[in-house]
């Protein structure tokens, strides 16, 4: 091999050793085989070669040219070996650590209540109905037999919006009632309903907010009677809290919409707090918990129904106030505060579904 073919190649090496990294080395690469590398010029130079040296020359260009491309493709397989190591080394896992808390999200007990009171209904046969939260004056008051200058209308502290020209102006809804006038309206019986939503009423202190959610029921047929309403609701209570033998008294009451009316009231220990029968610790005291009756003729004929031919029963709870019995809570307002650490506390997971077969 001539003298400048043997430089090339041993400074060519040398680089090649030098260059550490994949840009290096492609700058070797260059310098050497690129259109204007070392080795590409002296093969182009190759013709000015005397004739006579001019075979023996290529050849050792040839050769120098295949050794140096297999070098140089070695030198770039090892550097890519070395700079995936170096990944490696640098995002290697340690799976002996422990686990990072995850951040999950949790169903509200408001939402997790309603579930679970849908669930219980809807076992027996109810459907769940909806309604708007704005309500005509007729709808939320008229047609349950709430007339014009009733107590009723101002004990509900009603929201009122604009009037419209003539009409009565507009309310939020001061309970779930005008969404059963609504079923009754839209189609005759039997009818078998459960209503659950927000309702709102002007008042606010540690167990009422302006805005709430209320559950109600209405189950109309040809021959109901209250035997149909006590064990309705009997098996709703008892199946809510989850306690077979929970003690349930009905109260003589009044509503408008209803007639007879009753207050439920269920057992519990008024110095623990705890629900059920009396036991060696006490109890033995009643607390209110829902309303009911059987549903006020006036009420039927308001919607097209006749009650003639039919009736039924409908009730009213309060779902915060159910969920608090439940779960022991104490203060109605950190249901609408969104405080995170609540939220964990008393919130349900959503892998958790509600499930009937011990109560709910
Ligand atoms: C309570 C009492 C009650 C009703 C609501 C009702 C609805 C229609 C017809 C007849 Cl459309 N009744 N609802 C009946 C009795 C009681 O609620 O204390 N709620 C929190």
């Amino acid at each position: 091999m001539t003298d400048d073919l043997s430089a090339l190649q041993h400074e060519t090496e040398a680089a090649l050793a030098a260059a550490t990294d994949l840009r290096a080395w492609d700058a070797v690469r260059v310098a050497t085989l690129g259109r204007s590398g070392r080795l590409t010029a002296l093969l182009r130079d190759l013709g000015k070669a005397p004739p006579e040296q001019r075979r023996e020359r290529g050849a050792a260009l040839n050769r120098l040219r295949d050794s140096l491309t297999a070098r140089i493709e070695a030198r770039r397989l090892e550097l890519e070996e070395e700079e995936l190591d170096a990944r490696l080394a640098a995002e290697r896992l340690d799976p002996t650590l422990p686990p990072r808390p995850r951040e999950t999200g949790s169903i509200h007990p408001i939402s997790r209540t309603m579930e679970e009171i849908a669930a219980i209904f809807g076992a027996m046969g109810c459907e769940i109905a909806e309604g708007p939260d704005i309500e005509s004056d007729w709808m939320n008051f008229s047609a349950l037999n709430i007339p014009a200058h009733h107590p009723a209308r101002a004990d509900h502290d009603t929201f009122y919006l604009p009037a419209q020209g003539n009409l009565p102006p507009p309310v939020l809804r001061t309970q779930t009632s005008p969404v059963q006038i609504r079923t009754m309206l839209a189609r005759q019986p039997p009818i078998r309903v459960i209503v659950v939503g927000r309702t709102y009423r002007a008042d606010h202190d540690a167990t009422h907010s302006p805005m709430f959610h209320q559950c109600e029921g209405l189950v109309l047929d040809r021959d109901l009677h209250l035997g149909h309403l006590k064990g309705t609701l009997i098996d709703f209570l008892r199946g809510f809290f989850g306690i077979a033998d929970l003690p349930v008294r009905f109260r003589s009451s009044y509503f408008p919409f209803t007639e007879p009316s009753m207050e439920v009231d269920i057992g519990w220990n008024r110095r623990t707090g705890e629900l059920g029968p009396s036991g060696p610790d006490g109890g033995g005291d009643w607390l209110e918990i829902l309303g009911s009756g059987m549903v006020h003729p006036r009420v039927l004929a308001n919607c097209g129904i006749d009650p003639r031919d039919w009736q039924g029963f409908a009730w009213g709870m309060g779902v915060e106030r159910i969920a608090m019995l439940k779960h022991g809570m104490t203060d109605l307002r950190p249901f609408f505060e969104s405080d995170i650490r609540w939220l964990r506390h008393y919130g349900f997971s959503s892998l958790a579904p509600t499930m009937l077969h011990e109560g709910a």
